[in-house]
């Protein structure tokens, strides 16, 4: 009998699983059966855009936290796969920071050339996963949204990869149900245009925030008003951009901070961050993880420490994104496959996630973590057949990166740097970012 193995998402986290296992027999190695699982109608996890906020179609909850104009918000030579690069794809090397519709064809065109979009269940939201002592195995509970049925199915290993910037968390503040403009989370932030001639109040000093703001400054938004809770971002920002300390409470117009300022504003946006939610795992199988580098409880980063049969994909923050994914995905297959050898003493597993959290610990800077994470990466590629590539070249596109937002937080995205898979130099934008508001994929490929 061969082994089943299902895997629930089909992001760029699930996708690899997929492209690891097919590329393994493609080399003519017996593979186990495979099947993923996906909620929405379509490929590619968070970058597959939806105007739709709250819930979809089905009554689901709306996966997609992207939004309108979205451009990778770090350079694309530290995600690029090993397998694939950019130029096999365009036919060219393109602009460093390619806008959603750009990725989407990239992400797509790995997995179409792999031919693997019939191992997926479209459509399938996966409602429950138990583990079956007697018979070592996992029983899941799919859900076919089209045909409205449940059934039951039966799996030799499961790998979760239904991401982990999707369910909003979501704080309140007092004044907020007495506030006459919009709250959203920035979830459901779709078009910054909504916001033009808007004075906007964000919270949160991530990523959202500053590159949310930054869309609505692109996009006309008359002032924006950042409230940070521990730190700000602290850039260079344009005039009507200012950074602000914690926000304490809002009446019907106006926002009062903790240093005695207010602002009058028309709408807030929560950048307060996502939760790690798996409302389909029960209690002994579900991941209670911070946002961070090395997460709880996973041996390797993907093993399930309290059950070896079960694995989680892309859980860790993120500096790495999908070439990470995919050292992931190889080991996890070869976990499965027997080719790896997870130790069987708990105590070890244990062991190798206690040392894991240290080591991130001890690290002092944004540096230090991206090396950090770039070392996993290298740990995971050098017991696969992934690709080796120049991981410490992609930790230097991230350090320049970071040293251009410094420069110009309105212009990093005007710079270019080298493939770490091919070895070019890619081009400079024909436009920079500020002044590109068309950002469609023709437009984009005119370089
Ligand atoms: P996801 O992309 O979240 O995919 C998970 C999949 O699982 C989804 O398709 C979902 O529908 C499915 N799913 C969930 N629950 C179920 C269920 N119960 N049953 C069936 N299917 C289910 N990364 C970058 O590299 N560059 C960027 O510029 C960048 N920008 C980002 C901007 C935003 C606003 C956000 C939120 C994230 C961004 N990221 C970026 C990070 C992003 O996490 C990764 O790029 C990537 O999408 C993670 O892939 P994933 O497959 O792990 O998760
Ligand atoms: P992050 O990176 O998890 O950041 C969340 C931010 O929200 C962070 O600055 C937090 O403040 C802030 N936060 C959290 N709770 C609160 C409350 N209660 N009040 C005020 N501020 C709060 O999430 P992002 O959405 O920015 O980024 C997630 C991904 O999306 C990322 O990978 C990007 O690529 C896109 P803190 O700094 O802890 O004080």
């Amino acid at each position: 009998m061969k082994k089943k193995v299902a895997v629930i998402g089909a992001g760029p986290s699930g996708l690899a699983q997929l492209r690891a296992f097919q590329s393994a027999k493609a080399k003519g190695e017996d593979i186990p059966e495979v099947v993923c699982f996906e909620k929405q109608s379509d490929w590619g996890g968070l970058w597959n855009y939806t105007w739709r906020t709250g819930l979809d179609e089905h009554g689901e909850p709306v996966h997609c936290s992207m939004y309108r104009y979205l451009w990778t918000n770090g350079p694309k030579e530290g995600l690029e796969f090993a397998d694939y690069s950019f130029e096999e794809h365009f036919g060219k090397q393109i602009a460093s920071y390619p806008p959603r519709a750009v990725m989407v064809d990239y992400i797509e065109g790995r997995v179409k050339k792999a031919g693997v979009r019939d191992w997926i269940r479209f459509c399938t939201t996966i409602r429950m996963v138990k583990y079956n002592e007697a018979k070592g195995n996992f029983t899941i509970t799919a859900h076919d949204l089209k045909a409205d049925r449940m059934y039951d199915e039966e799996f030799d290993n499961v790998i979760v990869a239904s991401g982990h910037f999707s369910v909003p968390n979501v704080p309140e503040y007092p004044g907020f149900d007495k506030f006459n403009g919009r709250v959203l989370h920035a979830h459901d932030f779709r078009d910054a245009r909504e916001f033009s001639g808007k004075d906007l109040l964000i919270l949160g000093s991530s990523y959202s925030a500053e590159d949310i703001g930054s869309q609505c400054w692109k996009y006309g938004a008359k002032s924006i008003t950042v409230a940070y809770r521990n730190a700000p971002m602290g850039f260079n920002w344009p005039d009507n951009w200012k950074e602000v300390p914690k926000l304490e409470r809002v009446d019907e117009d106006t926002a009062y901070f903790s240093d005695g300022t207010s602002k009058k504003v028309h709408a807030i946006i929560l950048c307060t961050g996502y939760k790690h939610h798996f409302p389909f795992l029960p209690d002994d199988l579900r991941l209670k993880t911070a946002n961070r580098l090395a997460t709880n409880d996973l041996y390797k980063g993907v093993v399930y420490v309290h059950n070896p049969k079960l694995f989680y994909l892309g859980m860790q923050d993120q500096w790495f994104t999908f070439n990470m994914f995919d050292a992931q995905a190889w080991w996890v297959r070869d976990a499965i496959m027997g080719k790896i050898k997870i130790p069987t003493d708990k105590a070890v597993l244990l062991k190798d996630v206690a040392d894991r959290v240290h080591h991130e610990d001890e690290g002092k800077d944004a540096h230090d973590a991206i090396h950090y994470q770039g070392d996993y990466v290298k740990e995971l590629i050098a017991e696969t057949d992934y690709p080796s590539f120049d991981v410490d070249g992609a930790c230097e596109a991230f350090f320049a990166w970071k040293d251009h937002k410094k420069d110009d937080i309105m212009a990093f995205r005007n710079n270019a740097y080298k493939s770490v898979i091919t070895g070019t130099m890619a081009p400079v934008h024909h436009t920079p970012w500020k002044d590109a508001l068309e950002d469609s994929m023709e437009s984009y490929l005119k370089n």
